[in-house]
């Protein structure tokens, strides 16, 4: 069995000097600084981190890619090939933000996945349901649309986070029988959509904390989290990486 993966996801979070911070109390801290710990920061920062983690097993991971596969003239766009060449070794793909924020949608997420698997990244694409969508019995109908796209990609390259939008930094959690019927739901649509017979490694996300981690993270189906607000606090986050371990 692989071991839990957990990735904080920064999203639009920290300064050269709090990062520095963050980071060092993480290296400090054996229940983080260990393999199967990935931290996801924005663009800019991700030198500075991979400086940081040159010594530690942890890895890196950015929060986008570029829907464009070869470098050229694309202002403002940052290819998997730069990612891949900082050192990054995870990409987080149709983030619930960026769905929401940035209209991003299937078709512009199969470019950015195929672009990650070209430059060697593992891709964690993001799936989740709104409230409006769950409370009117569509929620399994549309995850299995948002995962229309791996179908096109070999299953054991592929990660996929289920986070339900209306978990995400609200406080709010589903409930360990809903992950769980959900993450059953995303394995057996990856076996029946894609070539391979390995299932997909899913982790969950959306306001994973101290205090639910270790029954979130004891679901068997559940290969590991994806942390947002409670990847910013050392504490916090070495709690849920104890409960990953
Ligand atoms: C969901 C999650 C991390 P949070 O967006 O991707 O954030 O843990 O703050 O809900």
């Amino acid at each position: 069995m692989t071991a839990k993966l957990v990735v904080g996801n920064w999203k639009m979070n920290g300064s050269l000097a709090s990062n520095r911070k963050l980071v060092k109390g993480m290296l400090e801290d054996r229940r983080i600084n260990r393999p199967g710990v990935a931290l996801a920061s924005p663009y800019v920062y991700l030198l500075q981190l991979a400086d940081l983690l040159q010594l530690s097993p942890m890895d890196l991971g950015a929060q986008d890619v570029s829907q464009f596969g070869r470098d050229g003239a694309f202002t403002g766009e940052v290819s998997a090939s730069m990612l891949a060449n900082v050192g990054c070794r995870y990409v987080l793909i149709g983030h619930s933000e960026r769905r929401q924020y940035l209209a991003e949608a299937n078709e512009v997420l199969s470019k950015k996945m195929e672009n990650a698997l070209a430059a060697r990244l593992a891709p964690v694409l993001c799936v989740g349901e709104t409230l409006a969508q769950r409370e009117a019995g569509e929620h399994l109908d549309v995850i299995r649309h948002q995962l229309d796209i791996v179908a096109d990609f070999p299953s054991e390259q592929v990660i996929v986070a289920y986070e339900p939008v209306w978990a995400i930094g609200t406080g709010k959690v589903a409930s360990l029988a809903q992950i769980a019927e959900m993450h059953e739901c995303i394995k057996a649509t990856g076996l029946q959509r894609q070539s391979g017979s390995a299932s997909m490694r899913v982790l969950y996300g959306g306001s994973v904390k101290a205090d639910n981690a270790e029954a979130i993270l004891s679901i068997s189906s559940v290969d590991g989290a994806l942390v947002g607000g409670a990847s910013l606090d050392v504490d916090s986050f070495g709690m849920i990486c104890q409960a990953a371990d």
